[in-house]
């Protein structure tokens, strides 16, 4: 066999074991196919074999089709998975697979494949291609329906939801559940079920059941993803196959499966959903770091500051089983800190995503107190207390002399010089910026900010638990704003250039969101508050920084009291209580005006400009910051934008956009804008224009 693929006979059975770490993805390149195929022809023409058993090494059975492969030359003469299974399916000697751990996509498919499926305790089992933007292609689509229903398939092939070893047993996925060693056991049941007679029991001989009458079912299941995943073609091609898989025969069925995913698979939202993939595991790799670096264990957490955002925080380590001290000098503020973190279990409970018992033994891993001392033993001290820099500086001071000195001191800023922070420790290696975002016992995003003096091991450390926490941490440096906040300002400032151009707010909101983004800019500026925005740019002014052009819109809207969806009117208006915005017909004469007053001849913006102007205005900055090394690489600005600021997943980030616009466009069309009235604020980034003079991509650093 191959190293990757080990075959043996054992008694009457063929067992198979498949080497391919670290998740054991079934590459063509590496032979893994082509190992299983020769052992499965083997042990067919073995008069010894009664029976195979195939199994996994390390911690699971297979990961799937090895994704990096997709849309790559594939060695000549090397089996592919098709191959495989299409042999499996002629084989008339029993297959029975050995799962553990993660078995997806093309694994789980070779699992169906086989003619019994055994599971140890730590299997799941999921079809998540669509997560990629293409679907289960190697029979999957066929199969699983054929296994538990069109309707239950249809679920779990468009959502790409893990099945527990449980439900696979309920379902009839898995024949058995197998305690202890698994290969022992699964050898032990081979050799039992031979005795009793196992006969050859192929998933594609069986039919489809369905519940509803199957045209019903499929009309509904089409509208479903029309409305549910517009922007992802993939689990369209999804119900055609299941529909297939309930109308035609198995291999009519096959061929139209593959037809649908050498269609998705080119796609360029498979492609930005596959970048977006290996993107945020790049963003867990820190450039420079050792690989043996050392890491401390961070076993008890302090956090300073019992507001919205500490209390998230305090969640995200309650959540992973670790205890937290949630410190405020307002007795009040910590008890309403410690009541939220209390009611946002309970409302947790009562959907039913988390039992009484965990809210219970959560809620007992948190303590509070009003004392700074308090901190004293906390491997990770959090500061999340307001944005304000010597209040900042003042909370380090006093840390330096309480915390232990191997304590890791962390500020959750989102835009302060942590450089001037961590100088006024004693030790600023110990400092580092935890970026949370709001709310932060949800949003995925962790910003880890390096600060100039961090040690290697503060940096390691932090990125470990930002693992266990279940964040995605992407390594940035320091400056104003990091690297989401600062894109942020450039986008946001376009945007109110457009409104005083010619645009309205729910133009520009309605643009952008067909463009993909969950959320408009002037939603979501409402969303947040207009009067934080109004009282940082009232700083600024009182410190004498004045942008070279002051859009004087916001301050109108403010200084009528309107901030958003908290005083029910900004550039919404919201029904009292309601989420929900309405246009706000006064907004339109308040633009005028403030148009007016600058001598701005208004003007009709399309669409296609206003997604040009802020696609342009994050992609020229996310250069700069290239250039400057705040951020690690172009992949990593698309996690932080697809994981924290809604950017649409199918487009793969700001950057992996500009790759497929291609970088000469996106120049030709910021100089374009440069040369309009009020354009003159539009300069190409010099780094931008370097990888365009080199014929290189973002995706290429
Ligand atoms: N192909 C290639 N590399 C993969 C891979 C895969 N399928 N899965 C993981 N890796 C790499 C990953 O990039 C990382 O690399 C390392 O393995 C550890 O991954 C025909 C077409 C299995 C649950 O979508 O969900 O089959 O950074 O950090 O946290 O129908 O990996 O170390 O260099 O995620 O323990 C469908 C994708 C493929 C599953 C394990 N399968 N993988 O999680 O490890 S398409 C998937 C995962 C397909 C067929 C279709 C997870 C995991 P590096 P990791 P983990």
């Amino acid at each position: 066999m191959s190293e990757v693929v080990s075959y043996e006979v054992r008694g009457s059975i063929g067992l198979i074991h498949i080497n391919n770490p670290p998740v054991n993805a079934l590459s063509v390149n590496k032979g893994v196919l082509q190992g299983l195929l020769d052992a499965i022809k083997s042990g067919d023409h073995d008069p010894r074999v009664s029976a195979f058993l195939m199994i996994g090494g390390g911690k699971n059975f297979s990961g799937g089709a090895d994704i990096s492969e997709f849309g790559k030359p594939k060695v000549p003469g090397m089996a592919t998975l098709a191959d495989l299974l299409a042999y499996m399916d002629t084989v008339t000697k029993p297959i029975v697979a050995a799962l553990s751990g993660p078995t997806m996509g093309g694994g789980f498919e070779l699992a169906l494949t086989c003619h019994y499926r055994l599971a140890g305790a730590t299997t799941v089992v999921a079809l998540p291609e669509v997560k990629l933007g293409i679907l289960p292609g190697a029979g999957g689509t066929q199969r699983l329906p054929r296994m538990i229903g069109a309707e239950r398939a249809l679920d779990v092939m468009t959502t790409g939801n893990f099945i527990s070893v449980i439900e696979a047993k309920t379902l009839g996925i898995v024949d058995e559940v197998i305690e202890g060693d698994l290969l022992d056991g699964a050898l032990k049941w081979v050799k039992r079920a031979l005795r009793a007679g196992l006969p050859v029991a192929r998933v594609s001989e069986r039919s489809v059941e369905t519940s509803l009458d199957p045209k019903t079912f499929i009309s509904q299941a089409r509208e479903i993803a029309q409305k549910k995943w517009s922007g992802y073609p993939a689990p369209l091609g999804i119900v055609d196959c299941v529909e297939a898989a309930i109308t035609k025969p198995f291999k009519e069925g096959l061929q139209i499966e593959r037809k649908n995913i050498e269609r998705l698979i080119s796609t360029n939202e498979s492609k930005s959903l596959r970048h977006l993939f290996f993107a945020e595991r790049q963003a867990n790799k820190v450039i420079g770091l050792a690989k043996d670096v050392e890491v401390s264990a961070i076993e008890t957490v302090a956090v300073i500051g019992a507001g919205m955002m500490g209390a998230g925080i305090a969640m995200n380590f309650l959540n992973a089983s670790i205890p937290v001290l949630i410190v405020d000098t307002s007795e009040a503020t910590l008890q309403k800190g410690i009541d939220t973190i209390k009611k946002n279990y309970s409302a947790t409970v009562e959907k039913g995503r988390l039992s009484a018992e965990e809210r219970d033994r959560r809620v007992a891993l948190l303590s509070g107190s009003t004392k700074l001392s308090a901190v004293s033993e906390a491997d990770l001290v959090i500061e999340a207390v307001y944005e304000e820099m010597e209040v900042k500086k003042a909370i380090f001071l006093e840390l330096d002399t309480i915390s232990k000195p191997k304590a890791i001191l962390a500020t959750n800023t989102s835009t302060l010089d942590i450089n001037q922070i961590a100088g006024v420790t004693k030790r600023p290696e110990q400092v580092i910026g935890l970026h949370f975002f709001s709310p932060a016992n949800v949003m995925r995003l962790l910003e880890v900010v390096r600060a100039d003096k961090t040690s290697p091991q503060v940096i390691a450390t932090s990125m470990k638990v930002a693992k266990k926490i279940k964040k995605t941490p992407v390594c940035v440096g320091v400056c104003d704003g990091f690297v989401g906040n600062r894109m942020i300002h450039n986008y946001l400032r376009e945007a109110e250039y457009l409104i005083e151009e010619g645009a309205l707010p729910q133009e520009v909101d309605q643009a952008i969101e067909s463009f993909g983004f969950a959320m408009g800019p002037f939603r979501m500026c409402d969303l947040a508050g207009l009067d934080i925005g109004w009282a940082i740019r009232k700083r600024k002014k009182s410190e004498g920084v004045m942008s070279d052009r002051y859009v004087t819109i916001p301050d109108h809207i403010c200084e009528r009291g309107w901030f958003g969806q908290k005083t029910g009117r900004g550039y919404y208006t919201y029904e009292s209580g309601s989420r929900v915005p309405q246009d706000n017909p006064e907004i339109a004469a308040i633009i005028d005006a403030a148009s007016r007053e600058k001598g701005i001849k208004r003007r009709t913006i399309e669409a296609s400009e206003i997604i040009d102007r802020l696609m342009f205005a994050l992609i020229n900055e996310g250069a700069d910051i290239l250039a400057e090394g705040i951020a690690q690489r172009a992949s990593d600005i698309d996690v932080i934008y697809a994981f924290g600021y809604g950017f649409p997943r199918y487009r793969g980030g700001p950057m992996f956009y500009a790759d497929t616009l291609g970088l000469s466009a996106v120049i030709d069309g910021i100089q374009r804008y440069s040369k309009q009235p009020l354009g003159d604020h539009w300069a190409v980034s010099p780094y931008l224009a370097k990888l365009a003079h080199e014929n290189r991509t973002f995706g290429s650093i």
